[in-house]
């Protein structure tokens, strides 16, 4: 049995450039003509076919490895030359078996099929342009079904898989969080000037993916509105010590969670969650946890405020404080992120006014606070000095409509507006 050499062929202006796929492996029966590797360069990306046919007896390259003409990928065992007609049509009777698919697959079958799918054993059809495409969307080319003849991958499966993949519970590949990270830049910043390259905080690197999931799956609208807490400011200021008689310590934030659970009990949807869309099943949670975003120097933490409804304006001011300052050192217990109903993000304390949060998944709904300020206002016919609060609600659009958003928002206006801040405090 003779073993021969397979290399790169002249494949133009391709030189020095990375293999970015090996389409085959060892033990595998080709035939001349089938594609064993994809390289790619900043202008395209190309297959590089096997010249001979034969079954693989050692791959000299693995994906990264740069290539130029003449060098080796791998070596083949050749077939017999009596036997060669035989084994080509052998191999191309067991492709005919294994790709059966020769009609588009309806997209109900892809869907039932779509997490199971184990293409890894056969060799996936597919232009170098569909799995560059396939690539850039972060999907794996293995294991998209083909509609096309022998299972070729086109354009429109790699579309639609990701259609698919979107009403998923889970990723459409193990590695799809690390893949949608891996943004490439075509250039190096050190060519631009001096730089200085630093770890990535290690609690920011465990959020990228869980912001990139919500961001990517959930049709994210917000509602913007601005609410006047006149009376609830005065009264805030107001509080103090029974004892000491010094002015309570107490933030914003206290009265706008209670007033935010006010509204929950009235809109059961914005204290819910959806796992599978296709399952057609919503879970209502009958508790209320609130989830607070602490800015820590190690980044964002969301710790839950539990049971808000059972505390007072003075207790959750405390527990805020206690909370936020166990993130900052690094003290919480990884169950306290879990379990939420709704999350706060305020920047009340740092500036701004309006801003787009994105949403806590599993959770539905974010409420976005900004900075309060004076404003003059007019009310009836004269122009009054009121303070006046932005806040940003980001709901999840498959199972919030705009009008019960903008309903939701009047209610906390309402809870937070002169009739209700006092009975928030109690
Ligand atoms: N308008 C005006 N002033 C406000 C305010 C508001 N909406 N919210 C808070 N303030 C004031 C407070 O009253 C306090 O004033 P004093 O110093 O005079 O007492 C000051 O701002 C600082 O408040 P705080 O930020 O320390 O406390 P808080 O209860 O408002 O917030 C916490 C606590 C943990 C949420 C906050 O410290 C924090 O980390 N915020 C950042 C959250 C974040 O990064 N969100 C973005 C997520 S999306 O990337």
């Amino acid at each position: 049995m003779s073993v021969i050499d397979i290399k790169v062929p002249n494949i133009g202006d391709f030189k020095d450039v990375e293999i970015i796929e090996i389409l085959v492996k060892i033990g595998q029966e080709i035939i001349k003509g089938d594609s064993i590797i994809t390289l790619e360069s900043d202008k395209s990306s190309v297959e590089v076919p096997s010249d001979h046919s034969g079954k693989i007896s050692n791959i000299n390259v693995k994906v990264g490895d740069k290539v130029s003409e003449g060098d080796l990928i791998l070596k083949i065992e050749l077939f017999q030359k009596e036997n060669i007609q035989k084994d080509i049509k052998q191999i191309n009777d067991t492709k005919e078996i294994q790709q059966p698919i020769e009609k588009p697959l309806e997209k109900k079958e892809i869907k039932t099929n779509i997490l199971n799918i184990d293409k890894t054993d056969k060799l996936v059809l597919a232009s170098p342009r569909v799995r560059k495409f396939a690539r850039e969307l972060g999907a794996d080319i293995n294991i998209i079904p083909g509609s096309e003849k022998f299972g070729r991958v086109s354009e429109e499966d790699v579309k639609n898989f990701i259609k698919v993949g979107l009403n998923q519970k889970e990723p459409l590949n193990k590695d799809i969080k690390n893949k949608n990270l891996q943004n490439k830049i075509e250039y190096s910043h050190s060519e631009f000037g001096e730089i200085d390259v630093k770890d990535i905080p290690r609690i920011k690197k465990l959020a990228a993916p869980h912001l990139v999931n919500s961001f990517n799956t959930i049709p994210h609208v917000t509602h913007h509105d601005e609410i006047d807490i006149t009376e609830m400011e005065e009264f805030r200021n107001s509080l103090t010590d029974y004892y000491t008689g010094e002015k309570l310590k107490i933030t914003p934030l206290a009265f706008i969670m209670k007033a935010l659970v006010a509204a929950l009990k009235k809109f059961p949807s914005f204290n819910s969650s959806i796992e599978d869309m296709s399952s057609g099943k919503i879970t209502f949670k009958k508790y209320f946890h609130i989830g607070i975003a602490v800015d820590t120097p190690n980044g964002l933490m969301v710790p839950k405020i539990r049971q808000v409804e059972k505390k007072n304006i003075q207790n959750l001011s405390s527990e805020l404080r206690e909370v936020a300052q166990k993130c900052r050192d690094l003290k919480i217990d990884k169950k306290e992120f879990y379990g939420g109903s709704m999350t706060i993000s305020s920047l009340g304390g740092i500036g701004g006014s309006f801003f787009t949060p994105i949403i806590n998944y599993p959770e539905v709904a974010i409420l976005g606070v900004s900075k309060s300020n004076k404003k003059q206002i007019l009310l009836g016919d004269r122009f009054t000095t009121r303070t006046i609060l932005p806040i940003s609600l980001s709901y999840d659009h498959r199972i919030i409509d705009g009008a019960e958003a903008a309903r939701f928002c009047n209610e906390i206006r309402d809870n937070l507006g002169k009739n209700f801040a006092f009975k928030l405090a109690i």
